[in-house]
């Protein structure tokens, strides 16, 4: 009793091929042309549309404890509206409280996220680095949390010196860990705070204001730098601006082992936004904050040129009636973050694959293939191969939408992406078999993600 998706156009990031996929339980079994079906077999015609892997969003944040609140989308929410639009496998941040074992910060995650319906990892983020936290971050590894996350900014509340980041990497890499970090100079971004609050340039322009892209250039770049003197690589999250890329590009022709990730506000969203009128720029606060104009394109390019090999979101959103209101009268109490983890697939096949910024195998690379092979979830996730788990969209570059606030499947009050046309959608969605989304309707099981514990050195555990 296999299923059978016949006559699709399967797209990997490499090949783009028309063939039959056999799904046996979870994993792909055979691919080939007219594959024979049995009387007992289930089959799925995928004609006329393509067969991507399921999509790996390795940067989210759901029920994050932040700045005051909780962010809107717990892992059940967030996880439907993830795989509604076609990403099947998500890694969020352990976020622990300073002072605390790793470990138990480990296990709340744990217990949030039993209730996910695609599946996922955690990063481990080391907000302190203490003798305590040295200690375990051995055992954290061996546990499949492979990856570490420091925070450059978030001064007094998340953000570790130089001396820390050069510990963490010199540690968690002698484990065979990977370290990302959020690279803007918090010191620069605390002062510019301070000086425009006590001027009473309060509204949500001045976060931006207060975040200018030398802050991210200045510690992409010393984030390299300290990375490389350990002897080991750095991976870049939400790479935001043209001035942070010029980092990277130098850093690479030098030899440097880095790797970028960027999001879709960056690639799509610019700085126009935050001067509307009133506390509409509310909405787009984020750190870092989107960019002018002209960052946009030189962002493409880089996806383009192996620069940036990752497009995740930094999914942290917040509504904007009951939570982004807290910073009204002071940008710098506005929750930071926006909904994207339902719209990260559909955008970029739109405004990469459809005009034509970026190869249809360059956006499997980027949304699915790459973060896989880079946090050690390959070949398992992001791709289509004999013994990975069938994790499948099966998209319909012909049906349209439109993204709004009121059709979305996040679970918040607003859309940064509102009005924004799509060409192509996830018609069904498949996780390790089982198919959770059908004609664009989720249909899958309660809590039926698991979590998929990641080895050291980037191999399948
Ligand atoms: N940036 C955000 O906008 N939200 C969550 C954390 C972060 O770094
Ligand atoms: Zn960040
Ligand atoms: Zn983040």
């Amino acid at each position: 009793m296999a299923l059978i998706i016949k006559n699709g156009t399967i797209v990997t990031a490499k090949d783009t091929y028309q063939g039959d996929l056999l799904i046996n339980g979870e994993r792909i079994e055979l691919i080939g042309l007219n594959i024979p079906t049995a009387e007992n077999d289930t089959v799925i015609d995928a004609t006329g549309k393509y067969v991507f892997p399921g999509g790996v969003d390795v940067h989210t944040h759901f029920e994050l404890p932040f700045m005051g609140t909780v962010s809107a989308d717990d892992f059940e929410t967030g996880s439907r509206a993830a795989i509604c639009g076609g990403t099947t496998t998500f890694i969020d941040f352990v976020i622990p409280e300073k002072g605390k074992p790793l470990q138990q910060g480990l296990q709340s995650w744990k217990q949030k996220a039993a209730k996910a319906v695609a599946d996922y990892g955690f990063h481990m983020a080391i907000v302190e680095y203490t003798a305590a936290v040295a200690e375990e971050i051995p055992a954290i590894i061996e546990q499949g949390i492979t990856s570490f996350k420091c925070f450059m900014a978030y001064k007094n509340v998340f953000q570790v010196d130089d001396g820390q980041l050069l510990a963490v990497l010199k540690n968690a890499g002698q484990h065979g860990g990977l370290v990302s970090v959020h690279a803007e100079n918090g010191d620069i971004i605390a002062m510019l705070t301070q000086q425009f609050l006590k001027e009473n340039k309060v509204t949500p322009k001045y976060h931006w204001r207060a975040h200018p892209a030398i802050a991210e250039a200045e510690a992409v770049e010393r984030a390299i730098t300290l990375a490389d003197f350990i002897g080991q690589p750095i991976y870049i999250v939400h790479l935001s601006s043209a001035d942070g890329l010029e980092k990277v590009k130098a850093a690479v022709a030098r030899g440097a082992h880095v790797i970028a990730e960027t999001c879709p506000q960056y690639l799509l969203l610019h700085s126009d936004l935050y001067c509307q009128p009133g506390f509409e720029g509310a909405k787009y606060v984020m750190s870092p904050p989107i960019r002018p104009k002209d960052h946009l394109e030189k962002l493409w390019a880089g996806i383009n040129k192996g620069y940036i090999q990752v497009v995740a979101t930094d999914h942290c959103p917040f509504n904007f009636s009951g939570q982004k209101d807290m910073g009204e009268g002071d940008f710098s109490r506005i929750p930071n973050g926006i909904p994207a983890v339902g719209d990260r697939f559909n955008l970029l096949y739109t405004y990469g694959v459809v005009q034509k910024r970026i190869s249809l195998n360059r956006f499997v690379d980027v949304v699915a293939t790459a973060p896989a092979k880079i946090f050690g979830l390959y070949p398992k996730k992001g791709s289509i191969v004999v013994g990975g788990d069938a994790d499948l969209v099966i998209f319909d570059p012909k049906a349209t939408a439109k993204i709004t606030a009121e059709h979305q499947n996040h679970n918040v009050d607003y859309s940064a992406f509102e009005g924004f046309a799509l060409k192509g959608l996830p018609h069904t969605v498949l996780l390790r078999g089982k198919v959770a989304v059908r004609e664009g309707i989720y249909v899958g099981e309660p809590g039926g993600g698991k979590f998929i514990p990641r080895t050291a050195s980037g191999k399948e555990m």
